[in-house]
């Protein structure tokens, strides 16, 4: 497929900088720029190169004096003919050169549409482009780091690979079928099950990563819970290092949920500190603990605030609401304000009523030193997987969701091969396998998928 119209947009962030480029793709880059184009003839420009010149309007009036870069296709990002107008950054400037650019035979750009020809002229596969927004938003070396090795095709390859042996088997079951008078088995059972087992596993790590994935991605879910008057709030500001959240010693201070993002120790985390968790009439504190549980069931790390002045029997009976709900999760029961009472009692209490090898950290949320010695231990119980040049870590829920049904054919197919059953069987369950895999690459696709990807991205990517 060839795209006959020559679109344009402006590819840096909306407003005024420095500088602003004006990206031109199509066929007709080369003539349409042309036309406003004082400076070296662009016809006879060698590709990648850079130069100096000017712009006008359809009159001839100057726009800019600016920097013109030219990529032939297909060396280019989108494959096609590509020229980046680095203009001056006024806002003026640049709907000036879009209108006289449009003028000249350009039309404007949709969402995506950039990374969209590239994917359709094959510079790139779906899942590559899917990073490029992800690389664009990465918020953290790590987030980063993920994003550019599925940007430069770590995952592509992964699954290239898998893909590939799959068909060979599956091109050899379905040969069986050709023969089926026969009797014969080209495609040795006992191969295709170690193989099918090891893909399996490949498939599940993969799907399994998306956990970390989103962590990295948007920032590790840590829920503050507890009492009222516990001192979460006041744990929040300390984390955060800021007056983030109202604190006062009237129990039910906090009554919503109040969210912030902090990068400690190079992970990003996102804390969510809740309204304190009592008995109430009042319809809208209920209302609020009622998210504080929901916040505690999507939490992957959950900070128990007890207040070390509080009664035993009352923080025994309390832990009946809390503990039954981290079962899957990271908990850290933080004994707070140890300005105010001993609290080697509440230590031994929660030890007995805790599973073994909880954490447990006693901490006054007034005391910097404190906070700091908490922030290492959710910062090793967060323990996301290093992350350098080559992890493939999926991040994007469409390749989770195309993985894990992936995994269910794969372990289908597996079952089928255990029971004996025919070659013809067998392979369609790896060919739905493929199926799935093939989405996330973009092997097989549908343009509504496609239209529903790339709407999420700006205009001038
Ligand atoms: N002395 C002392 N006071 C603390 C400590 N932590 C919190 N407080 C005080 O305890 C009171 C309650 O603190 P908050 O942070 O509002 O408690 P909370 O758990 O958010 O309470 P709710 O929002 O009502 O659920 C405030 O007066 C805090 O100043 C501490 O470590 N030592
Ligand atoms: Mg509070």
């Amino acid at each position: 497929m060839t795209n006959q119209d020559t679109i344009c947009a402006v590819a840096t962030a909306a407003g005024m900088g420095g500088i602003a480029v004006v990206r031109v793709s199509g066929p007709q880059a080369i003539d349409i720029v042309a036309r406003r184009w004082q400076g070296a003839s662009l016809h006879n420009m060698s590709s990648h190169t850079a130069h100096l010149g000017h712009i006008t309007d359809s009159q001839g009036r100057l726009l800019d004096e600016v920097v013109l870069t030219l990529y032939r296709a297909p060396r280019s990002f989108t494959g096609e003919d590509v020229i980046e107008i680095s203009c001056h950054g006024s806002v003026w400037i640049q709907h000036q050169l879009l209108a006289t650019l449009i003028d000249a035979g350009c039309r404007m750009a949709t969402g995506g549409e950039f990374t969209r020809r590239a994917v359709v002229s094959g510079r790139m596969d779906l899942s590559q482009a899917e990073a490029v927004a992800d690389v664009i938003a990465a918020q953290s070396q790590a987030s980063a780091r993920v994003a550019l090795n599925q940007m430069r095709g770590g995952l592509s390859r992964q699954l290239a690979a898998l893909r590939e042996r799959l068909l060979h088997f599956v091109a050899l079951m379905e040969l069986e079928l050709d023969f089926s008078e026969e009797d014969v088995e080209f495609a040795d059972r006992s191969q295709v099950t170690a193989l099918a087992q090891e893909i399996e596993h490949t498939i599940g790590t993969l799907a399994d990563s998306f956990q970390a994935g989103n962590a990295i991605k948007g920032g590790v879910p840590v829920a503050i819970v507890g009492q009222t008057n516990a001192g979460k709030s006041t744990l929040l500001n300390a984390l955060l290092h800021d007056d983030r959240a109202l604190v006062s010693d009237i129990h039910g201070t906090t009554r919503d949920v109040i969210e912030d993002t902090i990068t400690m120790g190079g992970t990003l985390f996102r804390l969510i500190d809740t309204a304190g968790i009592r008995h109430s009439d009042d319809v809208i504190e209920t209302m609020g603990i009622e998210r504080s549980f929901r916040k505690l069931d999507e939490a992957q790390l959950v900070l128990w605030v007890i207040d070390g002045t509080a009664p035993l029997q009352e923080i025994e009976d309390f832990s009946q609401q809390i503990v039954p709900h981290c079962t899957e999760k990271h908990l850290i029961a933080v004994v707070n304000k140890t300005d105010l009472a001993d609290v080697r009692p509440i230590e031994a209490l929660l030890s007995r009523l805790l599973p073994a090898g909880t954490d447990v950290v006693a901490i006054s949320a007034r005391d910097e030193r404190d906070v700091q010695r908490l922030q290492q231990h959710i910062v090793e119980a967060a323990a996301l997987p290093q992350v350098d040049d080559d992890t493939v870590i999926v991040t994007n829920i469409r390749h989770y969701e195309a993985l894990t049904r992936a995994r269910q054919a794969i372990a289908r197919a597996l079952n089928g091969l255990h029971d004996g059953l025919t070659g013809d069987l067998v392979s369609q369950d790896i060919r739905e396998c493929l199926h799935h895999l093939g989405t996330i690459t973009g092997q097989i696709t549908t343009d509504d998928i496609l239209g529903e990807i790339f709407a999420h991205f700006c205009i001038g990517k």
